[in-house]
């Protein structure tokens, strides 16, 4: 987009006067914030307008999330209308702080972690490759809870996004639908946010619906003096939209989720088919030639029997017919082989919310009971493995399959787990719908906006075509001899580094040495990722160093940041023991010059952006096959940390594009594991033989670390001693303490560490979103790039 500051300058000097009657020079930064994003909406509103009218007469992909963790928009939007330096410049000129302004936005946080983030992500990557692609979700009041700590413990406050409103959404009650369930309806009303491709005019949407009451007071009700009684319909209503679950892995079954889920995908379809029949009237055989319906995990997977009910009730067509059209729209992305992370629902509830859905589901699941019995005479017990509805839970993931005509993991190892383990079934009935996606980031937000300094630098090497092609990051392996640049991309990283410690010096009140390795570890707190192992390690460290203060070290600094669901113990147990360490090795005069351990309160999108860029060394720990592709660890290898890892997820791919010597390797791998379940695995094994392992799982119970008398820490010793440590952390500690070592020897040759780094950046260009958009767009979707004029 051109830039004419005169322009800028008089449209946001009007917006401040219209709508805060404030001139330029005394407006607050929370006013300069809202004027800026409302100029910015106004500018791009043609060409938004123009994509949408284009989309429509080509067929499209909608992208069905229950989660979209879009983080911050404004410094984003503006760098991908090509005008952030110009701003930037603009501002300082009028003595206004970028950054402050900045700050007044509140992260959109709609998402847990992984699957949400990697949503945002495909929203950037499809609208910068001018491809017809819209997203579909709830516009939840509360995104995921602010994070605190207190006594080292996590407590959960609502966040509260909205509050002051957004100027990146626009209200659209002209495209209204009224959702019903089984006994009220709700209205669902659209909020569109615009999604700003890089360089391109293209303006994708992302739709949220809110949910309403039909009624907003129950007048009569009101009449009879009965104030409460009337809220409360119009509360009930609300409630769908009003939080984001705030759970990752365990799937509860609880009412008010299968409402939400119900509620944005029937929206969506009835908003989907409204447009379809504009365009197309009552031609429902040509959907699959016009729409595209990604399932992203089974979240939305409702929306199968919700298409067939409005097919065959709503618009009359034959249940044969209308699943014809069903299977050729919609397409399923696993993200997790974690047993308790799928999801099933009870037929009573299923059954009370959505009768009719329910009545659907039943014709679905006989149809396909049907096709077993034929498929498999002999074989009762793959029949009975493979039902949609069994004993009274239905499996949705096995809906989702059935229903779809391609099922995609989200790595190539998960994806091979799948197809060879956990869907081996329906891979053996369907091979032609099984497809690997490995997973991407979008480097504009990644490195572009997270990182300008290395952004500068690789755009001065080899010119800026990485924005848009992140393969070309692969022309500066010509720099790989040349300790110029060597030392300049580790000058940056010190820079990066520098500013995360004044970040975290303002916020936390901590104090750290930038000189130190940057050793991090930052995801959602699970007992499969293994922070236990990272913490293990790190308190072993802590109790070789007071044994041996003369013992050559490399300073380190160990950061962490976590959230854990809110109902998840031993989640919330790890956070408090990494605190209790924190606390030990922090406060000790002896050591606190070497080692430092720092947990990163309430870890977000905003926060995310300021720490991969400053990471050394990025911890993707996982027990093998458990972490289906991770998205973090591209981030981090994006900005030059070198990957500390198990051979899981995309891992796997990380190493074989930088080199496998270029990361450092460790632990048990699927195979490995495999055969020491089946030999028996007894961790009082490594428990007695690997030195210092003892003392340190000891300290959970011998008044060395202290829960508070919470007792969490004598649960985790029970998980580890009795109860067979699944994650194998006792397995993997050697293993993983000797790459520390390394690591920590390695570091002091600051010439063959830069170049590991630069390995790393080079041949990160697999893991961009385009990359895996792409692949979506023509071996699923079958959409083509429409580009606006
Ligand atoms: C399910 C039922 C009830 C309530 C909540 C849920 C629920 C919600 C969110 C289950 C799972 C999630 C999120 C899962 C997730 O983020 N998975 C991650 O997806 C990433 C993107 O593919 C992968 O990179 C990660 O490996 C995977 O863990």
């Amino acid at each position: 987009m051109k830039f004419d500051k005169e322009e800028w300058k008089k449209k946001l000097e009007e917006r401040l006067l219209e709508k805060f009657s404030v001139s330029l020079k005394d407006a607050s930064p929370f006013e300069i914030y809202r004027a800026l994003g409302e100029t910015v909406m106004s500018f791009i509103a043609r060409d938004w307008y123009e994509t949408k009218k284009e989309y429509s007469k080509t067929k499209q992909a909608f992208y069905f999330s229950s989660e979209f963790l879009m983080g911050r928009a404004l410094g984003n939007n503006l760098i991908n209308l090509g005008i952030d330096k110009e701003i930037q410049e603009f501002l300082k000129e009028l003595e206004i702080d970028y950054n402050q302004i900045e700050d007044e936005e509140e992260d959109a946080a709609l998402g847990n972690g992984g699957l949400g983030r990697l949503a945002a992500c495909f929203m950037d990557s499809l609208a910068t490759l001018n491809l017809p692609g819209q997203g579909y979700s709830i516009r939840y009041r509360n995104g995921i809870f602010n994070q605190y700590l207190r006594d080292g413990y996590q407590v959960e406050k609502p966040e509260t996004w909205l509050k002051y409103g957004d100027v990146w959404s626009v209200m659209r009650p002209e495209d209204e639908v009224i959702v019903n369930f089984g006994n009220t309806s709700v209205r669902a009303l659209p909020y569109d946010m615009p999604i700003i491709g890089y360089g391109t005019k293209n303006i994708n949407t992302l739709r949220l619906w809110e949910a309403h009451s039909i009624v907003d007071l129950d007048l009569g009700v009101f009449n009879q003096q009965d104030y409460l009684h009337a809220t409360q319909d119009k509360t009930l209503a609300e409630d769908i939209s009003r939080v984001l679950y705030p759970n990752d892995s365990t799937d509860e079954g609880k009412k008010l989720r299968l409402r939400q889920q119900y509620f944005f995908v029937s929206a969506s379809l009835q908003d989907i088919m409204k447009n379809f029949k504009k365009v197309h009237g009552r031609e429902f055989s040509k959907i699959p030639e016009f729409i595209a319906i990604q399932l992203n995990d089974t979240h939305p997977v409702i929306a199968i029997p919700e298409l067939m009910r409005i097919l065959v009730d709503v618009e009359g067509v034959l249940w044969e017919d209308a699943w014809e059209i069903v299977k050729k729209t919609f397409s399923y992305t696993n993200h997790t082989i974690l047993a308790e992370a799928l999801e099933k629902w009870w037929i009573g509830l299923y059954q009370e919310v959505v009768p009719r859905i329910f009545q659907i589901t039943e014709g679905i699941h006989n149809q396909f009971k049907n096709e077993l019995a034929k498929l498999y005479p002999n074989d009762t017990d793959r029949q009975n493995r493979m039902q949609i509805i069994q004993g009274n839970m239905i499996h949705m993931a096995w809906l989702a399959i059935y229903g779809s005509h391609k099922v995609n993991g989200v790595a190539e190892l998960h994806t091979e787990i799948l197809k060879n383990r956990e869907l081996k079934d329906w891979y053996e009935l369907y091979p032609e719908k099984f497809l690997n996606k490995t997973n991407g980031i979008t480097q504009r937000r990644w490195l572009l906006k997270s990182n300008p300094q290395l952004s500068s630098y690789i755009t001065e090497l080899i010119g800026d075509a990485w924005i848009k092609n992140l393969s070309e990051l692969k022309k500066l392996e010509q720099f790989l001899d040349d300790e110029k640049v060597l030392n300049k991309i580790w000058d940056i990283k010190i820079e990066k580094k520098k500013e995360l410690v004044e970040y975290l010096r303002e916020t936390q009140g901590i104090d750290i040495n930038p000189k130190s390795i940057f050793d991090v570890q930052v995801k959602r707190m699970h007992e499969y990722k293994r922070q236990l192992l990272n913490i293990f390690q790190v308190y072993n460290l802590y109790q070789q160093l007071k044994q041996n203060p003369n013992m050559d070290f490399t300073p380190t600094t160990y950061i962490y940041g976590a959230k854990a669901a809110p109902g998840y113990k031993v989640a919330k147990g790890i956070i408090r023991l990494i605190n209790d360490v924190a606390q030990i090795v922090n406060g000790d005069d002896e050591i606190k010059d070497k080692l430092k351990v720092v947990f990163i309160e309430n870890y977000r999108v905003t926060v995310a952006e300021k720490i991969f860029p400053a990471a050394d060394i990025s911890e993707q720990i996982s027990t093998a096959g458990k972490e289906a592709s991770g998205t973090g660890n591209m981030k981090f290898m994006l900005n030059g940390a070198i990957t500390l890892g198990t051979l899981d997820g995309a891992n796997v791919e990380i190493a074989k594009e930088a080199g496998e010597e270029n990361e450092y390797i460790f632990g048990m791998r699927v195979e490995d594991i495999d055969e020491l379940r089946k030999k028996g695995y007894d961790p009082r094994f490594p428990y007695n033989n690997i030195t210092g392992l003892k003392q340190v799982v000891d300290a959970l119970i011998d008044g060395s670390l202290s829960d508070l008398g919470s007792g969490i820490y004598r649960e985790i010793h029970s998980l580890l001693m009795e109860r067979g440590d699944q994650y194998f952390v006792l397995e993997d500690f050697e293993d993983y303490r000797r790459k520390q070592r390394e690591i920590n020897r390695d570091y002091k040759n600051k010439i063959s560490w830069a170049k590991k780094m630069l390995k790393n950046i080079a041949n990160a260009g697999k893991f961009s979103s385009d990359r895996t958009i792409l692949e979506y767009a023509n071996e699923i979707w079958d959409i083509k790039e429409t580009k606006i004029k």
